[in-house]
């Protein structure tokens, strides 16, 4: 079991230790026109830590807004809050002032360190707040007195971390899960360290001289630990993207030598197709999460690159990946096994274990768990002391976990379960589609049928006759029950800010 003393700051377990034991001078942070050792991210961590407290009135215990795309001011404010003892609440670049205002309100956010490219909603989120006082920008383009740069060349470069209990909150998550209703999600100062001694560790075993590069928002808990935590947990270095598209991702590997990738399947299918060029890059660890690796998917990036991708499944909940496997362990269509630290299993609607090859909801324990804020959801997420991720699972006779649909999407026609990924991945393999997507819509005579929403691949038509081949394909493909007794054509399907599937918005369509 993991042992953490009382009193522990993360941010000075995480950045002040490397400088303290004579790493300062290793590269921690590059971006485009930005090369900072941990000694310069200490010192503008610091220099902001000051301004947090001095200049803008920050107590600790105090939320602070965190918002910008992934770029090196926005790792700094994060270390600066977190080392004066606030609350990270990181919220996604994409968002507008309505919903950050939501993010505010249910967080009771004070304060806010933004990227100025995001300057009008944040300023919009802050005219409806009762609470958010104090807001600073950073990468101002215009000189002004009050960026948060010019008040930290007013500042101190020292400053001695806040001295936190390990059972303070430093981080809110914020999650949407595929509902739209946020909910926030505390993780204490031991929680970060615990994901940062669990997977990395056991699974993912990089080390000092890896270059950590993704896709996911650092906003996502994903991204923080793929991106920020993880490399510097071990004294290695990040390359941070503004924009993380599958072209600006090989980019950034071929330009920053990165060694180790964190993205999502929709993203390696892409990327697959340079597979040549990414060959010739540094590249030797691939990460799969956020949403369900098919095989088909592990096969083609494979094939393309010669790398085995690891898969894993986390939560925002569970603040990083609890089921995994090493590359030398991939069990193609298989998630892989409880991350070392954690238990899994799959049980009934009682709570009860159900044995291996049976669908049920997965169920996970850790050092871990779902602490929602303030929100009756958690009698959901948290039963029996088991945190019940909301996907249906089953396990096999060695212990893999394979995935099967979110319980919300787990169709049930004419008395058979079927499970919406399962005929996407079907689907996905017709050379005409592109992208789809699966659901259950009432049905007189069978309770659910299945239904698909495809994007087509240009040069094909959509129609009838394209609908009966799809149906007959995906008969061909996996048992005949399964197919989609109701196909629709669309340009493009609907997607959280970080890429997940939201298949709720198309009931009605
Ligand atoms: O698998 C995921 O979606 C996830 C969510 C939050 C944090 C980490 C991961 C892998």
């Amino acid at each position: 079991e993991l042992q953490f003393p009382e009193r522990l700051n993360c941010a000075a377990e995480l950045l002040d230790r490397h400088v303290q034991e004579g790493r300062g001078d290793r590269l921690c942070v590059q971006a485009d026109g930005v090369r900072w050792t941990y000694a310069e991210l200490q010192e503008k961590a610091n220099r902001i830590a000051h301004v947090l407290t001095r200049d803008m009135g920050l107590v600790p215990g105090n939320r602070v807004l965190l918002c910008g795309p992934n770029n090196p001011m926005l790792v700094a404010s994060w270390f600066g809050v977190v080392k004066a003892g606030g609350i990270a609440v990181a919220a996604m670049p994409l968002l507008r002032a309505k919903e950050l205002s939501t993010i505010v309100d249910i967080a009771r956010v004070s304060h806010a360190l933004c990227d100025d490219a995001l300057r009008a909603e944040v300023l919009g989120a802050q005219q409806k707040s009762q609470v958010l006082k104090s807001v600073r920008f950073f990468n101002a383009r215009a000189e002004d007195a009050g960026t948060l740069e010019a008040l930290m060349a007013q500042a101190s470069p020292h400053f001695d971390a806040v001295d936190t209990a390990a059972t303070d909150t430093c981080l809110l998550g914020f999650t949407s899960g595929t509902t739209g209703v946020p909910k926030a999600t505390m993780h204490f100062h031991r929680d970060v360290m615990a994901v940062c001694a669990c997977w990395p560790q056991s699974v993912l075993r990089a080390h000092a001289d890896d270059v950590f590069i993704g896709s996911p928002p650092l906003a996502f808990t994903f991204g923080l630990g793929g991106q920020v935590l993880f490399p510097m947990s071990i004294g290695a270095s990040m390359a941070l993207l503004e924009k993380a598209g599958p072209n600006q991702l090989v980019d950034g590997m071929e330009r920053f030598g990165a060694t180790v990738v964190f993205t999502a399947p929709t993203s390696y299918r892409v990327m697959a197709q340079q597979g040549e060029r990414i060959r010739r890059t540094r590249l030797r660890k691939c990460v799969s999460a956020g949403e369900a690796l098919t095989a088909s998917t592990r096969a083609l990036w494979k094939d393309a690159t010669g790398i085995e991708i690891i898969d894993g499944i986390g939560s925002t909940e569970m603040l990083h990946i609890f089921i995994s496997h090493r590359e030398d362990e991939a069990r193609p269509g298989a998630t892989g096994k409880a991350v070392p630290g954690y238990r899994a299993r799959v049980v009934d609607d009682d709570g009860n274990e159900l044995p291996p090859g049976t669908v049920g909801k997965l169920a996970v324990q850790g050092p871990t768990g779902c602490r929602y804020l303030n929100d009756a959801r958690q009698r959901n997420y948290v039963q029996h002391g088991w945190n019940l991720t909301g996907d249906a699972y089953l396990m096999d006779a060695d212990g893999y976990f394979v995935y099967q649909a979110r319980i919300d999407d787990m169709i049930i026609s004419a008395g058979y379960n079927i499970a919406a990924p399962e005929v996407e991945e079907a689907l996905m393999q017709h050379p005409a589609v592109a992208e789809c997507a699966v659901i259950g819509v009432a049905d007189a005579e069978r309770g659910q049928i299945v239904k698909a929403f495809v994007v087509l691949r240009a040069g094909h038509a959509a129609g009838d006759a394209m609908a009966r081949e799809l149906q007959d394909f995906v008969k061909s493909t996996v048992a005949p029950y399964k197919y989609p007794r109701a196909v629709a054509f669309v340009d493009q399907l609907p997607r959280t800010p970080t890429g997940k599937l939201q298949r709720f918005r198309l009931h009605g369509q």
